[in-house]
């Protein structure tokens, strides 16, 4: 053999470090600074890797892996940058995987580190310590990138392969598992490099050319936005101001652009305006609920911007298909609008009737508008708002004012209950420049309420109201109107939340009423301190004729 292959072989590249180094060092170098985690003796490595970097990687270590995760996830949604967790197999896994379910919902990019039973023990079903069936194939499912690190030599690419996963294309979740005698294996490590800039998505021209020529003809446009277009708030202004197209933003899509702007409308008005469209310009939201309730017919031309490249025709094809990051893709539809100089009446005053119109409807959820007032008075313009799914977590969505993109953060599809605390407490600690307030429900709060316990531990600053109706109020109220009023399993014993919060040594208050309130959240905000607030309440009326909304479109087609 010649002398320099063998060299090329034998050569050592890197420096000598153990599996879990490798990964610590990895996550450093692609700008990774805090690990959200709980430990356990399958991840003792990658712990000890965690404090021998010393103050270059925080970790934050909560009382129940749900919160690891969705603390995580929270930090991801603030900041836009990618976070990880880090749990034990098994249990330590299936307790975040509600969380880790969300981030997938909301392509949220949060990577899980798993720790697994020794490596020669896989598959064989022995009965290990947290010991599950195929974990490989369980993280597979639930998230699109996953892999096995299975020696220090891969720990580096496989890290960085991951977190650059996160945020290319169609941003998501990631996950890697790696035995517990594998983070300890020490071996050579190749150069830690970090990561290459992304390159610059293709921009098809023809297709650009075809949404401009359709929405320059287009009399009434439509622009609906979701998470996927949280960092094109700039343009949509724009594309919203040329076209004098009015913007419907509902979870996820809240503040792109600035509520006081009378072309933003949430649901109520989006309905509407749906039905009366000719063109809908649709930039990173699936449109489900629009197309298969609202309804589509002939006469709606839709033209979408997404990341994905299966997402455009997995509903409903539409007339034009825009592939690639949003920011890019609507610059040069701006250009080319602009070009065609089809200038256009200004729809504000016709837009601010309607919205008018809309509050006197809206009257109808006055207990919950009260409160929410009482919220946007004291939280600054730059505060983020966590919502619920509780009673003034649905009124929000359709009548919270919402002034900058990623500071209102809702929960996605999964809609699921008791995401907020613990999410809301990854946000706070992810951005302690900002103020963020929690909303809860009492159902929903005791999900994460123990992770008060990590607020005080890392002092967070997160304020926390908790609106005690003494139900799992949404069930209640739908068993009393649509089943006869047969109760069932939706009453509920609560704790003293003032006393339940003192003892974990966060302040613990009670407002009794939106006035109150007003003035317990600009004490709260002005102190920095863990702390919830409980809110007493009565029963709520119901929100869902402003959100489940019957078809306007395509009614004869069906017929
Ligand atoms: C994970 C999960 N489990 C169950 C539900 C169903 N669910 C929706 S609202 C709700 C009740 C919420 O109660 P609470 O948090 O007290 O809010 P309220 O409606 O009383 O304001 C339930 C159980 C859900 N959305 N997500
Ligand atoms: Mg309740």
């Amino acid at each position: 053999m010649p002398q320099s292959r063998i060299k090329k072989k034998t050569r050592v590249i890197g420096v000598e470090m153990s599996t879990a180094e490798a990964a610590v060092a990895t996550l450093i170098a692609h700008g990774l600074d805090t690990v959200y985690a709980l430990p356990g003796v399958h991840n003792d490595h990658l712990f000890d890797a965690f404090h021998r970097a010393g103050d270059r990687l925080r970790v934050v270590h909560t009382r129940h892996e749900q919160g690891s995760a969705y603390m995580a996830l929270g930090a991801a949604l603030a900041t836009a940058k990618p976070q990880a967790y880090a749990v034990v197999p098994g249990p330590g896994l299936l307790n975040s995987g509600a969380a880790l379910l969300t981030a997938y919902g909301m392509n949220a990019p949060v990577l899980a580190l798993i720790g697994q039973i020794r490596a020669a023990a896989i598959g064989k079903g022995q009965g290990h310590l947290h010991e599950i069936r195929d974990q490989a194939g369980i993280i597979a499912r639930l998230v699109d990138h996953s892999s096995h690190i299975r020696e220090p030599g891969e720990a580096s690419s496989k890290v960085a392969k991951a977190v650059q996963s996160m945020s290319r294309g169609r941003p998501g979740p990631a996950a890697l598992e790696c035995a517990i005698d594998v983070w300890g294996k020490r071996g050579s490590i190749p150069a830690i490099v970090p990561p290459a800039p992304p390159r610059a998505s293709k921009i098809d021209d023809a297709s650009v050319h075809a949404a401009a020529k359709l929405l320059g003809k287009a009399r009434h446009i439509l622009i609906v936005a979701g998470g996927g277009a949280q960092d094109a708030a700039v343009e949509i202004a724009s594309l919203s101001e040329i076209l004098q197209a009015p913007v419907l933003g509902y979870r996820r899509g809240r503040g792109l652009l600035d509520s006081r702007n009378p072309l933003s409308v949430t649901l109520p008005l989006g309905h509407e305006l749906w039905g009366e469209a000719d063109a809908v310009l649709a930039v990173g939201t699936r449109l489900l609920n629009p197309i298969t309730q609202w309804g589509i017919d002939k006469r709606l031309q839709i033209v979408r911007v997404d990341a994905d490249a299966d997402e455009p025709a997995r509903i409903q094809k539409p007339k034009v298909a825009l592939v690639g990051d949003a920011v890019p893709i609507l610059r040069r539809l701006i250009d080319e609008l602009i070009q065609r100089d089809t200038r256009r009446l200004s729809r504000h005053d016709e837009l601010r009737e309607r919205q008018a119109k809309l509050r006197q409807r809206l009257i109808k959820l006055a207990p919950q508008l009260a409160f929410l007032e009482a919220i946007r008075a004291e939280l600054p313009e730059d505060g983020i708002f966590v919502d619920e799914v509780t009673q003034i977590g649905f009124a929000a969505r359709i009548a919270f004012p919402v002034y900058k993109p990623r500071t209102f953060l809702s929960p996605g599809y999964q809609d699921n209950l008791g995401w907020g605390y613990a999410t809301a407490l990854g946000s706070q600690y992810a951005r302690p420049d900002v103020p963020v307030l929690s909303i809860n429900g009492d159902g929903g709060f005791l999900y994460t309420g123990n992770e008060l316990a990590t607020a005080v531990r890392h002092r967070i600053p997160l304020v926390a109201v908790i609106f005690v109706d003494g139900a799992f109020g949404n069930v209640r109220r739908i068993q009393q109107e649509e089943y006869g009023n047969r109760l069932i399993a939706c009453d509920l014993a609560n704790p003293d939340f003032v006393k339940y919060a003192e003892s974990f040594g966060a302040a613990g208050r009670r407002a009794r009423g939106p006035a109150e309130l007003r003035t317990a959240l600009r004490e709260s905000f002005a102190r920095r301190e863990p702390t919830l607030i409980e809110v007493p309440v009565a029963a709520m009326p119901s929100p869902w004729e402003f959100i489940q909304m019957p078809r306007v479109r395509g009614l004869k087609e069906r017929a």
